[in-house]
C-alpha cells in the first residue's frame, strides 16, 4: 500500500493509518459504556488480545506510553525502583512519568548490543533489604528492542530474565509495543515470548495499523488493579468500541504480513548498505526497522540528507546526530523503497 498523498513516510511505523477493512469495523461496531464494562467490542478486544499473549485478561489504553505507565504504577508503590535499560522507551520516550506520577526510581542498566540486559547486570542491580535502598520491584524489558535495532529478544532470553527476576522477588513487565514484529521474527507465538512475564504492553496502533490504542495484559487480579489505576489516570474511556472495532481487525488480519515489513527493512538495508559514506548499523534490520549511520565522507550530514528526503517526498526519523531511523510499516511498498535509496544514493 501506500498512502493517498504519495508522502513515503518511514519515520514511525505509529503513522499507519487505519486499513479500509477498519473504518468499516468501526463504523458497524457495537458500543456500550466502557467504563460500565458494557462495550461489547471492547470486551471482545481485550478477551482476544489476553489469548494471543497468553494471559487472563487484558485492559484497553490509550497508547503504549498509558500502557507502560499503568504497568508500572500497578507493580509499584511510591518509592519503589524499577530495573531498565538505559534505551529501554519507559527511559527513554515517556517524559519520567512513572517518576512524575509514580514516585517509581528508575535503576539503569546497559543494553547489550544484543538489546538484552545482561542476567549478571540484572542480579547487580537487585538491592537487598537495607534501611538504605529503595525495595527493587520490577523488571522492564524491551521486546523488539527499538533503539537497539528493532530487536527481537529470543524467548530463552526472556525465559532466563524471568527466572532471575522472580528468584529476586521481582516481577516481570514487557514493553512489547512491537512483541508481534518479534515473534514472526523469531517465528515464534507471541505468548511463548510473553511466557515468563508477569504483564506485557503491545501496541495496536503501530505495525498492526489500528489508528488508536494499546493492550496491557496479564493476571485477572492484576488486570483488575490496572483498570482502577487507568481510571485514576482519567483514561477510562467510554464508548471505545469505535476505537476497539479496528483493534480487533487488526489483531485478525495485520499480524501475519508484518513479514512483508520486514522484507521491505532487509530490501531497504540492502540497498542502503552498497551507497559510500553510509553505515548499517545495530545489527541491521532484524524486524521492521533499520538504522543507518552518516560518516564523515558522505560528504553530507545527516540535516541535509534529511531536508532533501523531504523535498523528495520521504520522511525519515533521526535516532541520532549522526543517524537516522527508518521504519517500513503497511503503507511502504518496494517501490518506497526502491525510490528511498535511489534518492539517497543520487544525493550523497
Ligand atoms: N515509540 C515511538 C516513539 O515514541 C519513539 C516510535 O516512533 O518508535 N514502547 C516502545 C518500544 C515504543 O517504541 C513506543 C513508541 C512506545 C512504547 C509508546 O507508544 P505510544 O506512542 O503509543 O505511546
Amino acid at each position: 500500500m501506500a498512502f493517498e498523498n504519495g508522502i513515503i513516510d518511514l519515520r514511525s511505523d505509529t503513522v499507519t493509518q487505519p486499513t479500509a477493512e477498519m473504518r468499516a469495523a468501526m463504523a458497524a461496531a457495537p458500543v456500550g459504556d466502557d467504563v460500565y464494562g458494557e462495550d461489547p467490542t471492547v470486551i471482545a478486544l481485550e478477551q482476544r488480545a489476553a489469548e494471543m499473549v497468553g494471559k487472563e485478561a487484558a485492559l484497553f489504553v490509550a497508547s503504549g506510553t498509558m500502557g507502560n505507565l499503568i504497568a508500572v504504577l500497578t507493580h509499584c508503590g511510591r518509592g519503589d525502583e524499577a530495573v531498565m535499560g538505559t534505551y529501554g522507551h519507559t527511559f527513554l520516550h515517556e517524559v519520567g512519568g512513572i517518576s512524575a506520577l509514580g514516585g517509581v526510581f528508575p535503576h539503569l542498566i546497559p543494553n547489550q548490543a544484543d538489546g538484552t540486559l545482561s542476567i549478571e547486570d540484572i542480579q547487580a542491580a537487585f538491592r537487598e533489604e537495607d534501611i538504605h535502598h529503595p525495595p527493587s520491584r520490577l523488571l522492564i524489558l524491551e521486546n523488539t528492542q527499538n533503539q537497539c535495532g528493532g530487536i527481537p529478544l529470543p524467548v530463552d532470553y526472556m525465559k532466563s530474565a524471568g527466572t532471575i527476576a522472580h528468584s529476586l522477588h521481582m516481577d516481570l513487565h514487557l514493553d512489547g509495543a512491537r512483541v508481534f514484529n518479534a515473534a514472526k521474527a523469531l517465528n515464534v507465538a507471541a505468548r511463548d515470548i510473553c511466557e515468563p512475564v508477569d504483564s506485557v504492553m503491545f501496541c495496536l496502533s503501530k505495525g498492526l495499523c489500528a489508528p488508536v490504542g494499546s493492550m496491557l495484559c496479564g493476571s485477572r487480579d492484576f488486570i483488575a488493579r490496572a483498570r482502577k489505576i487507568r481510571k485514576q489516570l482519567g483514561g477510562g474511556m467510554r464508548q471505545a468500541g469505535v476505537i476497539a472495532a479496528a483493534g480487533i481487525v487488526a489483531l485478525e488480519k495485520m499480524v501475519d504480513r508484518l513479514t512483508e515489513d520486514h522484507r521491505r527493512a532487509k530490501k531497504l538495508e540492502e540497498g542502503l548498505a552498497g551507497i559510500k559514506g553510509l553505515e548499517v548499523v545495530k545489527g541491521g534490520a532484524q524486524t521492521n526497522m533499520v538504522f543507518l549511520r552518516v560518516k564523515p565522507e558522505a560528504g553530507k550530514d545527516c540535516a541535509a540528507i534529511k531536508d532533501h528526503l523531504r523535498q523528495s517526498g520521504i520522511l525519515v526519523g533521526m535516532s541520532g546526530v549522526d543517524e537516522f531511523r527508518f521504519v517500513t510499516h503497511y503503507w511502504i511498498n518496494d517501490a518506497d523503497v526502491e525510490k528511498t535509496v535511489e534518492t539517497i544514493a543520487a544525493f550523497v
